[in-house]
């Protein structure tokens, strides 16, 4: 373990068996099996935790359902104020956090930090809307009657974060669920474990320094078995799941089948358009951020690029350049650009996509290719890929979690937007133009069919401030900024009448 791990996991207490079940500060016993998380970056271990019980998940249930009666009667704004006070302890941690993020999760120590600086932001964002949480007021159609709407805390809501962002997405829906007066449990992705007992701590702290009900943050941990305890439980009215389509669609129809709320931010395949009035300086850096950073394991990372006739020898032999100059590496030497995909199963993966975009008859620009040889004897490291397509191929319409990038061609600007609408998935899209009848046109009713729409910029790194999600099997939900924070809250409606008289609505009359 290199450059300063072992002094992370000890200052988060991490040890090398861990319990896995966690009440606030309290652990609970749970299976006695253990999940272990070896780094993709070393196969060095950070620790292993204990798969939740039913009983323990029971607990967990009982407990923060408990913490919930105490914590909604809490002022919004005091809330919001511990929450401010998370987003300190989050500044003061960021190092170890973000370098234990980078270790566990692969992606490069910047990409690490950033994270981390992304829950500071939300913790940010978070404190202002606790004091935010706006219903709106109508007029009614009877005299001395007064009508309004009110946003209630929703109760327990149950958190399936994936791999990609350890700890960033549980923050986007922990902190806003926080002022709005929920509880949280947390299920990780069993792939990284340890960086959320790590958020487990630092939150805690916090609250037993307020000497509020810890049990508000809960951490349970396992596979699919364990996040059906909460899909199918009727004691957590939302479930906010982040990861595969297939895990959503699984999800949607456990929680559907009880008539639980969920917000699904699933799979993506966005494009970007270069338009051939496209400042190319800036599409090739947006596009390759895009296609290989965090080695094509953000669900907004950049799948396809559609490219006007145009400029498409220039913009292959641009990205081709570029390509040549990665450096493919241990993440957390800086000078990495690009680290390992998370273990050889997203590997056999990326392997058999290629193999299936050859078959369908897809052109190598970049071959790829598993690395070999000292630095790589974990076998997770890969050569990011380009390929020639048409946007039909099967496995084009797929998501492959792993840096292999499609190019298509187009002629005209409506075909490239149907091109780029043409996949199930529909989470972020991109126009590189400076050509404002293109980008408006991109951005209208008859443009992109996605979540989120840039224009000169790529299709990743959105900022917490907006709505994040996606249409069709993208799921649907949004997280993070705007009004995303309503998903947390049941709304009620409210009619109060000062008058004299009972007044029926719709003129309606009764004798007595
Ligand atoms: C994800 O991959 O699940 O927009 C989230 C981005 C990041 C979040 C990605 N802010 O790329």
């Amino acid at each position: 373990k290199s450059f300063g791990i072992e002094e992370a996991l000890n200052l988060f207490g991490i040890k090398d068996k861990n319990p896995g079940t966690l009440v606030g500060e309290k652990s609970i016993t749970g299976t006695g099996e253990y999940i272990e998380s070896s780094s993709p970056v070393d196969g060095g271990s950070l620790g292993s935790v204990d798969v939740t019980s039913k009983e323990a998940y029971d607990q967990v249930i009982e407990e923060t359902s408990k913490a919930f009666k105490e914590w909604r009667m809490m002022p919004a704004p005091k809330r919001g104020e511990i929450i401010r006070q998370i987003g300190e302890a989050l500044r003061e941690y960021k190092e170890p956090l973000g370098k234990l993020v980078s270790y566990e999760m692969g992606k490069s120590l910047q990409e690490g930090y950033g994270e981390v600086q992304e829950m500071i932001d939300i913790c940010d964002f978070a404190v202002g809307l606790s004091r935010q949480l706006y219903g709106l007021t109508m007029h009614s159609e009877r005299p001395g009657h007064r009508m309004y709407e009110q946003y209630h805390p929703l109760g327990v809501v149950g958190i399936i974060s994936a791999f990609n962002f350890p700890v960033a997405v549980w923050s986007w829906n922990s902190m806003l669920a926080w002022v709005c007066g929920d509880v949280c449990i947390w299920k990780p992705s069993e792939k990284t474990p340890i960086t959320a007992l790590a958020c487990q701590k630092i939150t805690t702290e916090v609250l037993k320094k307020n000497n509020v009900p810890t049990a508000i943050s809960c951490v349970i941990n396992g596979d699919y078995k364990v996040g059906e305890m909460m899909t199918s439980d009727k004691r957590v009215p939302l479930i906010s799941a982040t990861g595969s389509i297939r895990m959503g669609k699984i999800v949607a129809q456990a929680v559907g089948a009880r008539l639980g709320k969920t917000l699904l931010e699933l799979g993506g395949n966005n494009a970007i358009i270069i338009s051939k009035d496209a400042d190319l300086d800036i599409a090739i850096r947006g596009a390759l951020f895009g296609a290989v950073g965090t080695a094509g394991q953000r669900c907004t990372s950049t799948r396809r690029l559609i490219i006007h006739e145009d400029v498409y020898d220039e913009v292959k032999e641009r990205l081709v350049n570029a390509y040549g100059k990665l450096k493919i590496g241990n993440p957390l030497d800086q000078s990495n650009q690009v680290g390992p995909l998370i273990d050889t199963h997203a590997v056999d993966q990326y392997t058999k996509s290629i193999e299936a975009v050859k078959a369908e008859g897809g052109t190598t620009v970049i071959d790829g290719e598993v690395l070999k040889g000292e630095e790589y004897e974990t076998g997770t490291y890969v050569k990011p890929a380009i390929f020639e397509v048409e946007n039909h191929f099967e496995i084009v319409q797929h998501e492959t979690f792993a840096p292999i990038l499609y190019m298509m061609k187009y002629s005209d600007l409506e075909d490239a937007i149907e091109m780029q609408n043409a996949v199930p998935q529909g989470l972020s899209s991109a126009i590189m133009s400076t050509n404002i009848r293109e980008t408006e046109m991109f951005l209208s009713h008859a443009g992109s069919d996605c979540g989120i729409a840039n224009v000169n910029i790529g299709t990743s790194g959105a900022e917490i401030g907006g709505a994040f999600g996606g249409e069709k099997e993208t799921g649907g939900g949004r997280e993070s900024g705007s009004d995303a924070w309503k998903v947390y809250m049941r709304r009620q409606t409210n009619t109060i009448n000062y008058s004299t008289q009972l007044p029926l609505a719709q003129g309606i009359e009764f004798d007595i």
